[in-house]
Parts: C-alpha cells; sequence; structure tokens
C-alpha cells in the first residue's frame, strides 16, 4: 500500500485508493495531501487558542481554508502546491506558537503542533504516519474523516465567499475548532454531536456564499441557455468560483474572444450581472468527466477555477489553465489576485485567439436559474399547483454526476418519474437529466437547477418557505423526497446540512461512502433514515409509496 484515500465516491472498490487514485492522484501527491492535513490541524490548534487573547491570525483561517480546499477531489494534482503549502503552514504555525507563549497562553504538544522539518524527504516519511489509517478504531476513524471531509466541503464554499469580500469568523473558528477535535481522544457520541455540527456550519456557509454570489452579481432568474457555439474563438471555464467568471469576461470584452462555461459554471448563465456580456456565449459540454472528448473538440483554452480536472491527454494539455485552488503539474497556473487588482488572464486570451473555435456538439437551449429568489416569486404558481394536485411531488435531486455506468439510474429514474412530479436539483448531478425534455407542468418546468452544489442551500430555503406556506410543523411532511447524488466532499457538506436542518429519509447514491464504517451507517440509517439506491423501479414505488 503507497498511500490511502477513499474519500470520494469513485473511490476503488468502494473501499481506498491504495497505490494510485482512480481520479489520477498519484501517491506522493495523496501522502502530502495528508499531511498538509495534519500540519492545518497543529496550525489550527495554535490559531484557535490564540483566540482566547484575540491573537489569532487571519492569514492563518485563510491558509487553513485554502489548504483544506485543494485537498478536494480532482481539484489540485500539483505535489510542488502542497510542498508549499506545507511550508507555509508550518512557519506560520510556529510564528503563533512563539506569540502564545510569549503571552503566556498553553501550546498543545499534539504532535501536529510540534513536528518540524523543512526537508521534503522527511515530509514524505512523515506522511506515511498522519494518513487516514492512523485512526486505529474504524467508528472514530470513519467520524473523524466525515468531520474532515465535510468541512473540506464547507472550506470550498468560504473560499468562494471570501473572494467576493465575504467572511465569517465564526465558520473561521468552526472549522479549527473541527480540525483539532479530529486530534482529541472523543467519544462516538461527541464526534456524532460535531458531525451535527459540521452540518450547522456548512448551513452557514452555504448562506454566506448565496449572500456573496446573489449580492454580487443579482438573483438568479430563469435563463434559457445556449448550448450551441458561435464562430469566435472561444475560452471555457469550468468550476465554481464567480469571481473569476467576472475578470475573465471583463477581460475578453472586446478582444473576440467569447467565454463559454462548462461544468459547474453552467450557472453563472443565470446571473443577471454576466448576462450584460454579449460575448458570454452559453454553455458547452456537460459534467466533469467528458472533459476528455469535450475538451478536445472545444479548440480553445479552458480555464479550470476549481475541481474536477481530470487527468489531461497531451493532444489538449497545453491548453488547460488552471487558478485558485486547483492544480495540475505542467499546465499554467494563474496567480492570485494582488490586493485591488484583478488576476491577469491575458496569456489565456492571446492563446486563444491564435486557436479555432469550438465545434458544436449540441444545439438549442436548456433552462435553469430556479434558485430560492426567483422560485419565491413563482410561490403562488407551485403552491396553487400542489394544493390542486397538478403536483404530486417534489423530488430534490442534487448533487455531482461522475463516471460510473450505475449513474444511469438517475437518468433512467428522472425519465420514470410521474408526469406529476417536479425535480429540484443543483450541482453537476443535473447534467444526467437537464436535457431529457420532460416538460413542464402548467408552464412550471419539471426540472427545477437552482444552480452550483453550494445552491441546494436555494433548494433548502425553498423547501423551508414550503413548509411554512403549508402551516407544517416538520419539514418531513412536504411532499418531497431527496435522492442525492455524490462524489466529492461538497456534497458530503451539503448532506450534512441537510441533516442538521432536521431532513429525515435521504436515500445517496450510486453508493454509500465507503468512509462509513457499518457503525456509523448505523447511526445515519437509524437516525436520519439514510439510504442507498436500489433498482429504479423499486425506489419509485418506495418514494411514491406504492
Ligand atoms: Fe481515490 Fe477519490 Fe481519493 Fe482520488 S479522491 S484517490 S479517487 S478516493
Ligand atoms: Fe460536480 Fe466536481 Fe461535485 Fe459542485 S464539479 S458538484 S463533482
Amino acid at each position: 500500500m503507497s498511500m490511502y484515500c477513499f474519500q470520494c465516491q469513485e473511490t476503488i472498490g468502494n473501499k481506498g485508493c491504495t497505490k494510485v487514485g482512480a481520479c489520477g492522484k498519484t501517491s506522493d501527491v495523496a501522502n502530502l495531501q495528508d499531511l498538509l492535513i495534519f500540519v492545518l490541524r497543529g496550525l489550527s490548534a495554535v490559531n484557535y487558542k490564540a483566540r482566547e487573547k484575540e491573537l489569532n491570525s487571519k492569514l492563518a483561517d485563510k491558509v487553513i481554508f485554502e489548504g483544506l480546499f485543494s485537498t478536494i477531489t480532482n481539484a489540485n494534482f500539483d505535489k510542488e502546491v502542497f510542498v508549499k503549502k506545507i511550508k507555509e503552514a508550518l512557519k506560520l504555525r510556529d510564528e503563533i506558537k512563539e506569540s502564545l507563549v510569549k503571552n503566556g497562553l498553553e501550546v498543545s504538544s499534539h504532535d501536529s503542533v510540534s513536528w518540524f522539518s523543512d526537508d521534503v524527504n522527511e515530509f514524505e516519511e512523515k506522511a506515511k504516519t498522519v494518513g487516514v489509517l492512523a485512526t486505529e478504531n474504524e467508528d472514530i476513524r470513519s467520524l473523524r474523516e466525515l468531520i474532515i471531509i465535510g468541512v473540506k466541503g464547507m472550506a470550498a464554499y468560504a473560499e468562494h465567499a471570501l473572494n467576493l469580500g465575504y467572511a465569517d469568523d465564526d465558520l473561521e473558528k468552526f472549522m479549527e475548532e473541527a480540525l483539532v477535535a479530529t486530534t482529541k481522544d472523543l467519544s462516538v457520541d461527541e464526534l456524532v454531536a460535531l458531525t451535527l455540527k459540521t452540518g450547522e456550519y456548512g448551513v452557514k456557509a452555504m448562506a454566506l456564499l448565496d449572500t456573496a454570489n446573489t449580492t454580487t452579481y443579482g438573483n438568479p432568474e430563469i435563463t434559457e441557455v445556449n448550448i450551441g457555439v458561435k464562430s469566435n474563438p472561444g475560452i471555457l471555464i469550468s468550476g465554481h468560483d464567480l469571481k473569476d467568471m467576472e475578470e475573465l469576461l471583463e477581460q475578453t470584452k472586446g478582444t473576440g474572444v467569447d467565454v463559454y462555461t462548462h461544468g459547474e459554471m453552467l450557472p453563472a448563465n443565470y446571473y443577471p450581472k454576466f448576462k450584460k456580456y454579449d460575448h458570454f456565449v452559453g454553455n458547452y459540454g456537460n459534467a466533469w468527466w467528458k472533459q476528455k472528448e469535450e475538451f478536445e473538440s472545444f479548440n480553445g483554452p479552458i480555464l479550470f477555477t476549481t475541481n474536477c480536472i481530470v487527468p489531461p491527454v497531451e493532444s489538449h494539455k497545453s491548453r488547460i489553465f488552471t487558478t485558485g485552488s486547483s492544480g495540475f503539474p505542467g499546465c499554467v497556473h494563474i496567480a492570485d489576485r494582488e490586493e485591488g487588482k484583478q488576476k491577469d488572464f491575458s496569456e489565456i486570451i492571446e492563446l486563444a485567439k491564435t486557436l479555432k473555435s469550438p465545434v458544436e456538439i449540441e444545439k438549442g437551449t436548456i433552462v435553469g436559474g430556479f434558485a430560492h429568489n426567483q422560485v419565491f416569486e413563482l410561490a403562488d404558481k407551485v403552491v396553487d399547483a400542489v394544493k390542486s394536485g397538478a403536483i404530486k411531488k417534489f423530488f430534490v435531486m442534487a448533487g455531482c454526476d461522475g463516471r460510473h455506468k450505475s449513474r444511469n439510474y438517475y437518468t433512467e429514474f428522472a425519465e420514470k418519474l410521474p408526469k406529476d412530479t417536479i425535480i429540484l436539483t443543483a450541482g453537476c448531478a443535473k447534467f444526467r437529466y437537464n436535457k431529457l425534455n420532460l416538460g413542464d407542468i402548467g408552464g412550471i418546468p419539471r426540472v427545477l437547477d437552482a444552480g452550483q452544489c453550494n445552491d441546494s442551500y436555494s433548494l433548502a430555503v425553498i423547501a423551508l418557505k414550503l413548509k411554512e406556506i403549508f402551516e407544517l410543523n416538520d419539514i418531513n411532511e412536504l411532499p418531497l423526497a431527496y435522492n442525492i447524488a455524490w462524489y466529492e466532499q461538497k456534497a458530503v457538506i451539503v448532506l450534512l446540512a441537510l441533516l442538521s436542518l432536521g431532513v429525515k429519509n435521504i436515500h445517496l447514491g450510486p453508493t454509500l461512502p465507503a468512509f462509513l464504517s457499518p457503525n456509523v451507517a448505523n447511526v445515519l440509517i437509524e437516525n436520519f433514515g439514510i439510504a442507498g439506491i436500489g433498482e429504479v423501479e423499486d425506489d419509485l414505488k418506495l418514494f411514491l409509496g406504492e
């Protein structure tokens, strides 16, 4: 075994990747990611303590959540990045440690606070001893990882919000608390309680990002998104970061280069502020896992702002650029913005001008933009449709897409749902059914896309609003079922957030996470009615109570 990673749905054999990741992550990168998490625990311990005398460092908060984000599945494959991040975190940890001593505050004796090296060979040695398997008890390991994985998702959302100038110290403090808690001898019950608290903070993180996005770019509105192409050369932008989207649109204005969204950037099309750009053409392609073919035919440069990168083939590797928490060795990384300035995308734009325009792979439009504000505007229509029986049930089918064949389940499930049901979606899971032509109910489309995975927050807000309108005591009394698909860690924080809001009986697929030990899975099953998926026909009967 040269590594151990089981944080995503595609982990090998639904157990763990032990030689190389199914995602393409090499063992040296996986191990350095483990070491980074270990070092971030130490940094969290000292920064958390420093809060007692308001000596805590804002930079440490940023280093912590950016570090967590960079370890998310498919975000960053660059070994050098992790070496740099480990060194930076160690340096900062020791500076804060010094200030703790000076100010008479106790310094934890945990190894993550005292271990130090600046030798990369030693990093590799140490990394082998601090990974997931360092916790021997299977249930404690499972809960610790569930919390860390949830916090990784939370960190991603916090980073996007910060890029738009929105931060919440409470959230940063919690991330530190959670990381430190995973170094302590907590009981199963205490860890279960912390898991739920992670969900509560997940709601806060998504709410913060929602405020950041909608305040900056307006509320998403119903939009027909073009999925065809135009004749200019284009740049494809992927991932979740709207600030990058804005700056790319600004810098491409008047250059003769068009901009297209890909994967989780599709919802950028729904924001009023982005609609004013004539050269913003629409969306190209589908969910992340089809990028090999779709990037080939796109012809132009591709900018990754976050996960999900598939290791690129040589024929288009030189057209791939990364920025923010994403990275891939050999691909140009666009540096972070300097205070008061934009990122510099000129290299991508210059390259685009020399390349051919995209080959059309689809034609027509898809409809989206059903985040909370837009749905509230339609509330009367929706409520009438429920009261008249025209809408019998809503299905929340949010989350991630992935490459496993078993995910055809979601397409089939959407196709076979009765015509009096509505799908509420968010995240790249939607690409399994958003081009199916499922029709509408009295003008309300049967697939309502709220946006990115973080916009699952909108779905929760919508559910809470419906509960209020129908004067129900419990969110679970709504005619609403949850059939969620997951792949990476952001979907885990969405799941924990829903649990913390009291949502029961969520079905999670295509497989239950490998990081849930049988006992921990049982806790979730018994207390929250969490279930996996089965055959489409059987599940439909179950969901529809037939
Ligand atoms: Fe395996 Fe997923 Fe970890 Fe990649 S992120 S190494 S596929 S478990
Ligand atoms: Fe998709 Fe990677 Fe999760 Fe944001 S882009 S939902 S998988």
